[in-house]
């Protein structure tokens, strides 16, 4: 059963997040200089913000932001305060530093505990994290939540596969928490060392920290027999603990709104969408001390469901990231998203979950590569399942790759500690 929080009725969820929003903004415009400045500048008093919509009249804070006021300018409270940090790589410039007070890291612990609830892990039963330990949020957010729920941890983190799989061969872990492409990994290493990956005692996999596709997903459970139940968040907020698919009905994630208040607009005009149309995630948090954070632009593409979820939760679900705003590759004038490679290609059973996207620019023109791996023991005809992918890209994206090649299985690099990476844009 939900706790009583995740299923009030929504005029009683709104009327915590007003006041929790009135708070954060009085107190973001108190502390943070950054926050003071933007206000002033919008010509926005704190007090004209009363309820979440009022809340389109701030100004949006952006990644280049937080990479500006590097390495602590958006934090609330002084050094002594601050329990522990935690940073964002990024790709370019200054990684985020976060950072979170005793109460901050109490909270990250009820909303990880929340989410592994709702994925349906129970008190008692042994949880394998294979989320990196460090500076990256995904070890230490599911280790603090695993221990608040009452789970026994496994505090593998992430690489050293092959011991990885005598854990929870030995220790019978109960769940694994790991991004997608790891878990798949993961079963690959077992197989290899004569581990049947499906006798394993795993029922849950808690992935994610990467875009992860239906047939990827499908890959997940049926590789390990298990459930795969998605989670999202991301630094800048808190970690992992934002959203979270329910068991239940695995449809959606339920982003947990008494915390983080969610806002979907258009990326190009900045303006709210309604509810139901894709758009660009905004979230704001509503009982952050360390680092409050208004109206951020997580840069990740979703939609948001209002309607009543089957699990009984009240609490406002969003679609998995399958794209962020700048995934978009544009090719030869196409605009296209990885994960919409990653859903065609994987429809064919031969192909194995591992591709390579590469883009080049050939005199002026777009060169776009796509590489994909076949099945182990593939022993079919290579140019035919050419031709029917070509054909499906064409089909469902109006693209073509240049060049197509087909690599036998375990070819394609693995990823066994960080996020995957599957595009190289030498443009
Ligand atoms: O990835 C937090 C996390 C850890 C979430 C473990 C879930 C599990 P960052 O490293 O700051 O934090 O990266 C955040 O990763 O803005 C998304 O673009 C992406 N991301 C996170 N979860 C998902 C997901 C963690 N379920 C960024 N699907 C976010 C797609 C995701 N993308």
């Amino acid at each position: 059963m939900p706790e009583r929080i995740e299923r009030v009725p929504r005029e009683e969820l709104r009327v915590t997040q007003n006041e929790r929003l009135r708070e954060t903004v009085q107190y973001a415009y108190r502390t943070v200089p950054f926050y003071r400045e933007t206000l002033d500048a919008a010509g926005i008093s704190p007090a004209e913000i009363e309820t979440v919509d009022d809340l389109s009249a701030l100004p949006l804070t952006t990644k280049a932001d937080f990479r500006e006021e590097y390495p602590d300018g958006l934090f609330a409270v002084d050094d002594d305060r601050i329990r522990r940090v935690h940073a964002s790589s990024g790709t370019t410039g200054n990684p985020k530093i976060v950072a979170y007070t005793r109460s901050d890291l109490d909270r990250w612990n009820e909303v990880m505990a929340r989410s592994m609830a709702a994925a349906g892990i129970e008190r008692g039963e042994t949880f394998q994290n294979a989320y990196a330990y460090g500076l990256f949020t995904g070890g230490l957010g599911f280790h603090g939540g695993a221990e608040e729920l009452g789970a026994t941890v496994i505090p593998a983190s992430s690489g050293n596969t092959r011991r990885q799989v005598e854990l929870a061969r030995d220790l019978e872990s109960d769940s694994l928490g790991c991004t997608p492409s790891y878990a798949i990994y993961f079963a690959e290493t077992a197989a290899e060392m004569g581990v049947d990956p499906r006798a394993l005692s795993i029922s849950t996999v808690l992935f994610g920290a990467e875009p992860c596709t239906e047939p990827m997903r499908e890959e997940i459970e049926s590789r390990l027999d298990a459930t795969g139940i998605e989670n999202y968040g991301l630094s800048e907020l808190i970690g992992p603990g934002v959203a979270v698919e329910c068991r239940e009905a695995q449809s959606g994630l339920h982003v947990w709104e008494d915390h983080f208040y969610p806002e979907v607009i258009d990326p190009e005009t900045g303006e709210p969408l309604p509810a139901g149309e894709e758009g660009e995630l905004v979230l704001t948090s509503l009982s952050k001390e360390a680092l409050p954070v208004l109206r951020y632009r997580t840069g990740d593409l979703t939609t948001l469901t209002y309607d009543e979820c089957e699990c009984g939760r009240t609490m406002v679900r969003m679609d998995g990231v399958t794209g962020r705003t700048d995934d978009l590759l544009i090719v030869r004038g196409v605009n296209l998203y990885p994960s919409q490679i990653e859903a065609v290609v994987l429809e064919f059973d031969a192909v194995a979950p591992y591709y390579r996207i590469d883009l080049y620019r050939e005199d002026a023109l777009d060169r776009f590569e796509l590489t994909i791996e076949l099945e182990a023991g593939f022993d079919g005809d290579a140019d035919r399942l050419r031709a029917a992918v070509r054909k499906r890209l064409a089909n469902a994206l109006s693209i073509t790759p240049d060049a197509l090649e087909l690599v036998e299985y375990g070819t394609i690099e693995r990823t066994e500690v960080g996020k995957v990476r599957r595009v190289f844009d030498h443009r």
